[in-house]
């Protein structure tokens, strides 16, 4: 069986995960410390990071968009039919979420008010480029799942835990991208492509007291004049 090297909150192995649920493989898990990576780990990762796939016969494959294509080779596509053409398109706007992933982590890092708005206008150049681009469909390219929306995922699921904990909401003012998050959250993908407990690994992390999120109350009716996440443009 395929086994995928881990680290519960990285977006990178959710992508990899949620392709695997997706197309419904099986998979083993080996979850790490990245602050204490194993002496096994590290003779057969060139990188030091996660995800890795150690295939059926032994071989470590590290990079998660070589992961992703290699998964693909060796399986149905989740979307039947496409041309080279069509793959390139899933290609490039599935980049155009991958190379957002760290973003996302530092803005629900911020440490304080400013960084927090400067990171959240950073992060949401992506979501109004996906915003332009997203027609009437359940999903990104229509009422069939693809890879983009895979890829998306993790920027998508990790959105929705913060506005769900904390009232702030990274998607604000990109409302097509709100309804695609709604429809791809309800396709069950998000919570089978992560740990039992990633809730709250996530929210221990990125609304732990040393962010700013973590730091403020709910939005409510009675808070939302306050100057917390409520009194932001991104809020509620
Ligand atoms: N380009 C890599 C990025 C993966 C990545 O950044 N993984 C992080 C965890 S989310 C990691 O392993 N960090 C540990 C380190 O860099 O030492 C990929 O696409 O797989």
């Amino acid at each position: 069986m395929i086994k995928i090297v881990s680290f519960k909150i990285c977006p990178f192995v959710q992508r990899v995960t949620g392709l695997l649920e997706a197309k419904k493989i099986p998979y083993e898990l080996e979850y790490i410390s990245l602050k204490d990576k194993p002496q096994w780990f590290l003779d057969i990762s060139p990188t030091g990071q996660v995800p890795m796939l150690i295939t059926e016969s032994g071989k470590a494959l590290f990079e998660s968009d070589a992961i992703i294509e290699y998964i693909d080779e060796i399986s149905a596509p989740v979307e039947a039919g496409l041309t080279p053409e069509d793959r390139a398109f899933d290609r490039a706007w599935s980049y155009q979420a991958s190379k957002h992933y760290l973003v996302q982590c530092s803005t629900m890092r911020s440490g304080d008010k400013d960084t927090l708005t400067e990171r959240t206008e950073k992060l949401a150049k992506a979501f109004a480029k996906a915003e332009k681009q997203l027609g009437e469909g359940t999903f990104f390219k229509g009422d069939q799942l693809s890879n983009i929306d895979i890829a998306w995922l993790p920027l998508l699921h990790r959105a929705d835990i913060i506005r769900e904990h904390t009232g702030y909401d990274l998607l604000n003012g990109y409302p097509k991208v709100q309804a695609w998050q709604a429809s791809v959250m309800k396709t069950g993908l998000a919570e089978a492509s992560v740990a039992e407990d990633f809730e709250t690994a996530f929210t221990d992390f990125y609304l732990s007291d040393q962010t700013w999120l973590g730091n403020q109350d709910k939005c409510t009716p009675s808070n939302s004049s306050a100057d917390n996440a409520c009194a932001s443009g991104t809020c509620c």
